[in-house]
């Protein structure tokens, strides 16, 4: 098939939002240049396929991923110029069992993921579609839905250099139209808390975390850190208009059986009457990893309890895996999964996982990663699959508003044929 081959791969270490090192594949066909960077977690499931780091301590503290380059140039690379590049799913297929583990432990997700991101829009382009629309031929939908931001405004945890603390207090935009006036309600309200923020507690707390959200330090609690997004919110003309959701990562402050949150030491059980207590008291919308990765028990009683109220996300419970989601379906253990294609590696297997999760009625958010990249293909995967929701980071930073700037333009593209979930995300 004339154009469709792929001609070369070429992996080069690059460096992401956090200044650490990372992979990025040039990879060409006769329409050109087709390039894809991959992220990085910080508050990583344990359960993820391989990230593959040299070791070596005197290049980027032991960060360096020039074996995971390597990797690629010398060994997958060959396997995989001349195929048709709009052959998705037997490229992924080929690298997977090159690979022949279970993890990606020979290669690297990061070795392979940035080629099957690169086929992806070698594909769309020797097809002349634009990404969302062929990924939507691969899933088998037809694109039309812009997904509602999850925007992250204040930053904790891991991604603000602290122990024992919510990791993300986010708004959503429910009461927008469109995407368009969704996403200038979060940044209208984003610059508020700002300007709140440097009156009350001066300069220092607007400083900004991993993803974009402020990390004032001396607001410690989920309940203050809240009160002050209503506050902003009340002062944009918003309030009404923006439901809350959290990303707790619960597995970063869960130790021997017990949750540490502050100076607070509770169970599952006692972690759940905690979520409970404040999806009485504030306008919740969703719970991400509010438990630990391996704490089944507690995610079966905080799905039962709380469930039919809120959307329940489980990230690094399940990492994009479809064993993991099987068994979340099972036992009922939420309903809702993050995506991130990072931690599975293959488009083929992320496509998979969202499958699975539609077709058992669960809810999707396509998601970043704390570090991330110029790269925006999550926008085009949320509309592609219809996913209706994305996490993203705050609507600042350049890492971050690639993605929402992706959103705008594909919306502005569908344009009477876009729709926008609003209050009917669930
Ligand atoms: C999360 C993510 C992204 P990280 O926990 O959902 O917000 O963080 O990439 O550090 O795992
Ligand atoms: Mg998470």
């Amino acid at each position: 098939m004339i154009g469709s081959s792929i001609k070369s791969i070429k992996a080069r270490e690059v460096l992401d939002s956090r200044g650490n090192p990372t992979v990025e594949v040039d990879l060409i066909t006769n329409n050109g240049l087709f390039r894809a960077m991959v992220p990085s977690g910080a508050s990583a499931g344990s359960h993820e396929a391989l990230e593959l780091r040299d070791g070596d301590k005197l290049r980027y503290f032991g960060k360096g991923t020039l074996n995971a380059v390597k990797n690629v140039n010398k060994i997958i690379a060959p396997k995989i110029v001349g195929m048709d590049c709009t052959n998705q799913e037997e490229i992924d297929k080929a690298m997977l069992e090159l690979d022949g583990t279970e993890n990606k432990n020979k290669f690297g997700a990061n070795a392979i993921l940035p080629i099957s991101l690169c086929a992806i829009k070698a594909g769309a382009a020797e097809l002349e579609m634009p990404t969302y629309n062929y990924i939507g031929k691969l899933f088998g939908s037809e694109p039309n839905t812009i997904p509602l931001p999850m925007c992250n405004v204040i930053n904790g945890g891991r991604h603000a250099g602290q122990e024992n603390s919510i990791q993300e207090h986010m708004i959503m935009p429910v009461g927008a139209s469109d995407f368009k006036e969704g996403i200038r309600m979060v940044s209208e309200t984003y610059h508020n808390l700002r300007k709140l923020l440097k009156k009350r507690l001066g300069a220092g707390a607007t400083l900004v975390g991993d993803e974009g959200g402020f990390a004032p330090p001396e607001i410690k609690t989920v309940n203050e850190r809240l009160d002050w997004i209503t506050e902003a919110a009340k002062q944009a003309g918003y309030e009404k208009d923006l439901v809350f959701t959290l990303d707790p990562a619960a597995s970063e402050f869960f130790k021997d059986g017990v949750y540490t949150v502050g100076k607070k030491k509770m169970n599952g059980g006692e972690m759940v009457d905690f979520y409970a207590d404040l999806v009485s008291s504030y306008p919740i919308a969703s719970i991400e990893d509010g438990l630990a990765e391996d704490d089944w028990d507690s995610w079966v009683e905080m799905t039962k309890k709380l469930g039919n109220k809120i959307q329940i996300v489980g990230d690094d419970l399940y990492v994009t895996n479809t064993k993991r989601i099987q068994k979340g379906i099972e036992l009922n253990a939420s309903n809702s999964v993050l995506i991130k294609v990072n931690q599975i590696g293959t488009v083929t297997e992320t496509l998979e996982a969202i499958k699975m999760a539609f077709d058992n009625k669960w809810t999707v958010v396509v998601s970043h990663r704390s570090g991330e990249t110029e790269d925006s293909f999550i926008a085009d995967l949320a509309v592609g699959v219809n996913s209706g929701q994305i996490k993203t980071g705050a609507p600042a930073r350049s890492d971050r508003n690639s993605k929402y700037n992706q959103l705008l333009r594909i919306e502005e593209e569908l344009g009477n044929k876009a729709r926008y979930p609003g209050r009917n995300f669930r």
